[in-house]
């Protein structure tokens, strides 16, 4: 079974011009994502090793998980100066990754939610990571806001990490959806879910509905629907995005996070959760919108500016949006 890495070099040998600076970010994606895991399943374990609050035997104290797969993957894309910049969901402002004279600079930009659906980690539900790459478009050194504001249609690539019963990458360039599933024994990715496709029908929706009463009556309608005995739709939400993302993907099925009281332009944030899970629904055979839009043609204005977001089974995308372009 081919893993990670014969596939990137597989991949890269397509492309006459390139010059493996691509496979390398993702290669760093990919190591970060191996610590990550190994932190992640070892999380239960902290009390009880006594770690909480006190300092570790390098004299470092405990950081929150999220925290530490932030400084993981900002470590692992900074030490190889493979990028030109990042934006993360724990940073308020975008990382300029400087260049010395003498070394070359990266074309690369990378925005990157670490660790998706921490609050799940003291119930060991899963989690995951989240990616987007671009390529640097101001013409300047250093990289500025403008370079992290692209629309989704511009991604070079976007991809997930699952931290779940096992840890899974997936990723696309543009060439379909592929999946990597950690080996931990050897700390190998192997290809286990090539040219993932969503079924062509879907009869999962993905919602929490505790805040049906704030919803757009657009969406109240079409859940109304989605009841109907005949139509067999059962409910599934995990409330970890990659977790609920991944199985839609497998099985088919529809995830919506609408606007409510209590996030009016919804909860995701565009540019590192809805953009890269879009392209790669897309990638899929699927569809991903906003209320009334393509989610991937919204051209952002602030780095972490949220969406509403619905993405899925083309057919069930189509169906929503018959309720949504009737909007109120
Ligand atoms: P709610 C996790 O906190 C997250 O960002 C996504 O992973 C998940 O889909 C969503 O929030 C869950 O939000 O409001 O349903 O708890």
């Amino acid at each position: 079974m081919k893993t990670l890495g014969e596939f990137l070099i597989a991949n890269q040998q397509k492309f006459q011009d390139s010059t493996g600076e691509f496979s390398k970010v993702i290669h760093a994606l990919r190591l970060a994502a191996k610590v990550v895991s190994h932190e992640v399943n070892k999380a239960g374990l902290v009390d009880i090793l006594g770690e909480v609050g006190t300092t570790n035997i390098q004299g470092e104290s405990q950081q929150k998980l999220d925290v530490f797969a932030h400084d993981l993957f900002i470590k692992a894309l900074t030490n190889r100066k493979i990028v030109c910049g990042i934006a993360s969901e724990e940073a308020d402002d975008f990382i300029q990754v400087k260049h010395s004279e003498s070394e070359k600079e990266s074309k690369y930009i990378v925005l990157i939610d670490p660790l998706d659906g921490s609050s799940n980690i003291d119930v060991n539900v899963s989690l995951g990571t989240i990616f987007s790459i671009y390529k640097k478009k101001s013409k300047g050194s250093e990289v500025v806001l403008d370079d992290f504001l692209q629309a989704g249609t511009e991604q070079v690539a976007a991809g997930y990490i699952l931290y779940g019963t096992s840890t899974l990458f997936v990723y696309t360039t543009g060439q379909g959806v592929n999946g990597f599933t950690l080996n931990p024994a050897i700390g190998t990715f192997y290809l286990s879910h090539p040219n993932i496709t969503l079924p062509r029908e879907g009869h999962i929706y993905s919602i929490n509905e505790a805040n049906y009463a704030s919803f757009p009556q657009a969406v109240k309608d079409f859940l109304k629907k989605s009841k109907a005995e005949d139509l067999n739709y059962t409910t599934r939400y995990i409330g970890s995005m990659v977790s609920d993302i991944h199985r839609n993907m497998l099985k088919g099925g529809l995830f919506l996070y609408p606007p409510n009281a209590k996030s009016p332009n919804g909860k995701l944030r565009l540019l590192y959760e809805c953009n890269p899970i879009a392209y790669i629904v897309e990638q899929a055979g699927g569809m991903a919108v906003s209320m009334d839009k393509r989610i991937m043609e919204i051209e952002p204005t602030e780095l972490h500016q949220r969406e509403p977001f619905f993405c899925g089974n083309s057919e069930m995308i189509d169906d929503l949006q018959g309720y949504l372009q009737k909007t109120e």
